[in-house]
């Protein structure tokens, strides 16, 4: 028996419980799960990538079926109404035999117009989850994603399921395959594009598979935090390659990032530096302790490295209270990773949505949240040189804090982020990235 299949049948035990205890206290009395469907490009006949309801793909792992349904109430084995159209205009994907059949009563349809057929026929008790609203509404659904309802599922998809976790592994599996080959890419010369392709191959992922777009970028594009473009033709120097690139894995996603340099040179010592603090991070994961106070101690070692390169003349504590790391470091320290690669439930104090608001001066931290054991995370510390915010601190009352010699040095150069996948235990993290000999 695969571990997969050992696993999952307690997946599926936590998925009923979740459900039940979520319905009893809604006085509800089952879900009603739409996998999607197509949507259409405006006036075209053809759509965009079709992308499941991640409520749908957290029961089973089923990524690429639309008009596909799921009835569940906690208590009763759940039904999956499983679209398998008469089609010869595009390919059908037949109901394979695996694993996690058994846990559902399976219908097919082969109309998506018709699937009221195996629908509850009173609606009154049932919210509809999905992302449809009118064919909802169209098929008599007064209660669509009601929103303590999904404050409740998105608070405990924190929680990953000793299944998740396994999944997660595999995803990381397959990511780091890719950076491997993207990484040997770079090393031969080839252009972004190339890389792309090469890291693509490697996964056996097309550019819709992979969790989000990649960001394959060289030199100073290294520095454009989300760069999706692609240049056909490689730099001339090579100096820098930075690729953030995931991979899924029955529907749950990786998220990895790494930096090189072509030579060594300040900037590879610049990496290795950041290579040191993003592991420390990493250790400060711990049960009962506040993201944003990682976040924030993470922020203080940036202002550490940036006074040890000569790039800031004043300490790490001016440089806190005065706020320009910001300027070199200007996101989150990371987030939830899982079905979605950005996952749910990141501001929540608990299963009713109580937000938990970042700090003013810390606006785009992506969770807040305590961290608790069976959580997975990012660590992605970053360190840049960005031109127009190095443009506003210039122009600040703090631009003598600042080498700018030094910082036009390694402006050339971009920056560097780097990023592993974490599983925090109760007593130890598992880091699913570097246990994979990715350096
Ligand atoms: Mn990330």
């Amino acid at each position: 028996m695969s571990k997969l299949q050992t696993l999952y049948p307690n997946h599926v035990k936590t998925m009923q419980e979740r459900t039940a205890s979520v319905l009893a206290r809604e006085n509800l009395e089952g879900l009603v799960i739409h996998s999607g469907q197509e949507i259409k490009v405006f006036l075209d006949d053809y759509g965009y990538p079709f992308k499941v309801n991640p409520h749908f793909k957290v029961w089973l792992p089923l990524v690429d079926i639309p008009n596909s349904w799921l009835i569940v109430n906690g208590n009763d084995k759940p039904t999956l109404i499983y679209y398998q159209p008469v089609d010869f205009w595009h390919k059908v994907i037949p109901l394979t035999e695996s694993y996690w059949n058994e846990f559902f009563d399976i219908k097919v349809l082969t109309k998506a117009t018709e699937v009221d057929k195996l629908l509850p026929y009173d609606k009154a008790g049932y919210a509809y989850i999905g992302a449809h609203i009118e064919v909802a509404q169209a098929l008599g659904f007064d209660n669509i994603n009601p929103e303590p309802v999904l404050n409740y599922l998105h608070y405990h998809r924190a929680y990953k399921t000793a299944y998740e976790q396994e999944c997660m592994r595999n995803s990381n599996k397959i990511a780091v395959t890719g950076h491997k080959a993207a990484k040997a890419a770079f090393l031969a010369g080839k252009s972004e594009f190339d890389i792309q392709q090469a890291y693509l191959k490697a996964t056996n992922h097309t550019a819709n598979d992979t969790p989000y777009g990649n960001i394959v970028a060289l030199n100073e594009n290294t520095a454009i935090l989300h760069y999706t473009a692609l240049e056909l033709t490689a730099p001339d120097p090579m100096r820098s390659f930075l690729i953030d690139a995931g991979a899924q894995f029955n529907g749950y996603a990786s998220d990895i990032t790494r930096t090189y340099a072509f030579e060594q040179n300040e900037f590879a010592n610049m990496i290795k530096r950041m290579d040191e603090l993003m592991l420390k991070s990493v250790d400060g994961l711990r049960p009962g302790k506040s993201y944003v106070d990682l976040h924030i101690e993470t922020y203080r070692d940036i202002g550490n490295v940036l006074n040890e390169f000569g790039i800031i003349n004043v300490d790490a504590d001016t440089a806190v209270e005065t706020g320009i790391i910001s300027t070199f470091f200007p996101h989150g320290l990371g987030h939830h990773l899982g079905l979605q690669t950005h996952d749910v439930g990141g501001f929540m104090a608990d299963e009713r949505g109580t937000h938990i608001n970042s700090p003013d001066n810390h606006p785009f931290l992506r969770t807040s949240r305590v961290i608790e054991a069976n959580q997975v995370f990012t660590i992605e510390p970053g360190l840049y040189f960005i031109d127009s915010l190095l443009g506003d601190l210039k122009a600040s009352e703090h631009k003598d804090m600042v080498n700018w010699q030094a910082v036009e040095l390694l402006k050339p150069f971009g920056g560097i982020r780097i990023e592993d996948n974490i599983i925090v235990h109760q007593s130890s993290n598992e880091n699913m990235t570097r246990d994979l000999a990715l350096d």
